[in-house]
């Protein structure tokens, strides 16, 4: 009888066990609101990724970012970790990884973060977005997996594709950007000679957040003219990004 009592209690201890476990899952999982299309959100993507770590993904309708408005913020990405909201990309993926990734940094890795930030990520739009035909295909892509309607889909994509093709070249070129597959090319090149400099990776054999801000900026536009210019422009480049997709599995729940 005794041991009958002692295995009940040991029982429910386990389930209690189990229940916590369960509820601290559920009730602190990190969220992020984003922009399937967006190189910033993919950055800290490909973080949570590559680190396995589990998050809620909102998809925010870049036609009006309503989602967002509770926030009181207008862009992605937005992670939100219980009472914490932590904003810009760059600021969320050193708190993941101080709080949950814990990968090594150092001074050369702040290098390359900054780069990809100030220079690498205006390389993009001006290509992927060069005129209204080639933003249509780009929207049509980015926009299938964010889980719209298809009316809802289709009036995003059209005004999306409308806006993007006439901002991006103006932007472009406010930044000194007058030939974006070219200045891709140099930085892929860049990247190749003196980022990765002959390793796999520009952490070693492991990819830390360099790699990981680099990789997430292209992996924003994956399938698409930048990414395809990028692989055409170095087999290095191209064997390095095919390696970080397949380490970086959604994690999003
Ligand atoms: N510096 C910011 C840039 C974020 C950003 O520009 N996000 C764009 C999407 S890629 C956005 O939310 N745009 C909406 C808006 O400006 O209203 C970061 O690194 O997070």
């Amino acid at each position: 009888m005794r041991a009958f009592v002692d295995k009940i209690h040991a029982n429910r201890f386990i389930l209690i066990l189990i229940a916590v476990i369960i509820y601290e899952d559920v009730c602190f999982m990190l969220t992020l609101y984003q922009f399937e299309s967006c190189p910033f959100c993919w950055k800290v993507k490909a973080l949570l990724h590559f680190s396995k770590i589990p998050y809620t993904a909102i998809e925010v309708n870049p036609m009006n970012s309503k989602e967002l408005e509770p926030l009181g913020l207008k862009k992605v990405p937005v992670l939100v970790d219980g009472e914490q909201i932590v904003t810009e990309s760059s600021v969320v993926m050193d708190y993941i990884n101080e709080h949950y990734a814990h990968l090594a940094a150092n001074d050369s890795v702040a290098e390359w973060r900054t780069w990809v930030d100030a220079s690498l990520v205006h390389f993009l739009p001006p290509i992927i977005h060069k005129n209204f035909s080639t933003s249509w295909q780009t929207f049509g892509q980015v926009l299938k997996p964010a889980g719209y309607g298809p009316m809802k889909r289709t009036l995003i994509r059209f005004a999306g594709a409308l806006a993007m093709s006439r901002v991006s070249i103006k932007k472009a070129r406010e930044r000194g950007i007058t030939d974006a597959p070219k200045g891709l090319t140099e930085a892929v090149q860049h990247w190749v000679t003196a980022g990765l400099a002959g390793q796999a990776f520009h952490g070693g054999t492991t990819p830390d957040l360099a790699d990981l801000s680099v990789f997430g900026v292209f992996r924003s536009t994956d399938g698409l003219a930048a990414v395809t210019l990028a692989k055409a422009a170095s087999p290095v480049f191209a064997a390095w990004y095919d390696e970080l997709k397949q380490r970086t599995p959604s994690s999003a729940v």
